[in-house]
């Protein structure tokens, strides 16, 4: 059976673009895959975190991965610090990949930008991402758009390292493939239809965090930047906030783009929201409720200590392969 690896940073509460871009396809993919969730609480430390937020932020976002749908018995899920094999193997990468290759970044010079201190765990974010990856094997990773640079980046450190350490008939390490949405792989910001939705955004309308109350949805997506033309259809050249919209609309209600575009093809924005509005609901209402639940239980610690267990196994074998062929055993 293939191997899926991916992760979200406990950075914040996860938005909506998250969800389409990463944590909807976790759930979507585990009946056919063998699959490692991760809550990667290392990246989140690449910019400064006030402790007890991290700490809870990261307990959050377990229990979110649980409330959208995936599944413990079908996927390991697990906190990335309780596996030191990422730390022990991203210090291997970082030695293994060239400095240039990881300033090319674009996501380092746009993090960098916002940062007042920039510490060099900013710069060494894709190779703790490589470490991650490599060491389940992974076949495929599915994330957003926005993550293709770090993507290429790990299919040529895989090649790189093949090629040096293995043999021909040996290779050392799996290249993964970028698995993304079919639409909606970049959600875009409310407020600004050019940059993508954060969770770190420090406007706040400018994101549907997957905790909103139907209220703020409502009035956050009644505020969504638009046009003037007045005319749904989807064009992210010309209308990038209707199109962002639909994205959104048909991620949330498994109805195509073309699909939506004929349904409102003679109504106005009003509706459009009014009815994206509560497809959102329709899915984060339910969803919360049984989040709520989670973090109050047991069930969540117990779900984390398996996922670490398991994910220890595989991530030590995989070090253990590593390092073996770099001379260290
Ligand atoms: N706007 C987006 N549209 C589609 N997918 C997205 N992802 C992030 N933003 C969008 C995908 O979500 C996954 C987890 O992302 P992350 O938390 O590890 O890091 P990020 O890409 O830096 O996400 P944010 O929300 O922008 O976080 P902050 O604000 O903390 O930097 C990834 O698969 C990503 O592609």
């Amino acid at each position: 059976m293939k191997r899926i690896f991916s992760g979200v940073q406990p950075s914040g509460t996860p938005t909506i673009g998250n969800y389409v871009g990463a944590l909807k396809q976790f759930v979507d993919l585990q009946d056919q895959f063998d699959t490692y969730y991760c809550v990667v609480n290392e990246h989140a430390i690449t910019v400064a975190q006030d402790p007890e937020t991290l700490r809870k932020n990261t307990r959050s976002l377990a229990a979110l991965y649980l409330a959208l749908g995936v599944d413990p018995n079908k996927s390991a899920i697990f906190i990335q610090s309780q596996v030191p094999a990422h730390a022990q193997a991203a210090w291997i990468v970082q030695c293994l990949t060239p400095l240039g290759e990881l300033e090319r970044m674009t996501q380092f010079k746009d993090k960098a930008q916002k940062q007042d201190n920039i510490f060099a765990g900013l710069l060494g974010y894709p190779a703790l991402m490589v470490a991650d990856i490599v060491l389940y094997d992974a076949d495929l990773v599915p994330v957003g758009e926005d993550q293709k640079q770090h993507m290429e980046l790990t299919r040529n450190f895989v090649d790189r390292f093949n090629n040096r350490f293995g043999t021909k008939e040996e290779k050392l390490l799996v290249k993964p493939e970028i698995y993304t949405p079919k639409a909606g792989g970049r959600i875009m910001s409310l407020q600004d239809p050019s940059k993508k939705m954060s969770k770190s955004d420090d406007n706040k309308k400018a994101f549907i965090s997957l905790l909103d109350d139907p209220k703020t949805i409502e009035k956050k997506i009644k505020s969504a930047v638009t046009d003037s033309s007045g005319e749904i259809s989807y064009d992210p050249e010309d209308k990038p906030g209707v199109s962002n919209l639909l994205d959104i609309f048909s991620a949330f209600s498994d109805q195509s783009i073309s699909q939506l575009e004929k349904t409102y093809a003679n109504s106005g924005y009003g509706q459009l929201k009014t009815d994206l509005s509560q497809a959102l609901i329709a899915v984060l209402e339910p969803m919360q409720k049984d989040y709520q639940r989670l973090l109050a239980s047991s069930e969540l610690d117990d779900v984390l200590a398996a996922g670490a267990k398991q994910a220890n196994e595989v991530a030590n074998q995989t070090l253990a392969r590593i390092e073996k062929a770099i001379g260290f055993r």
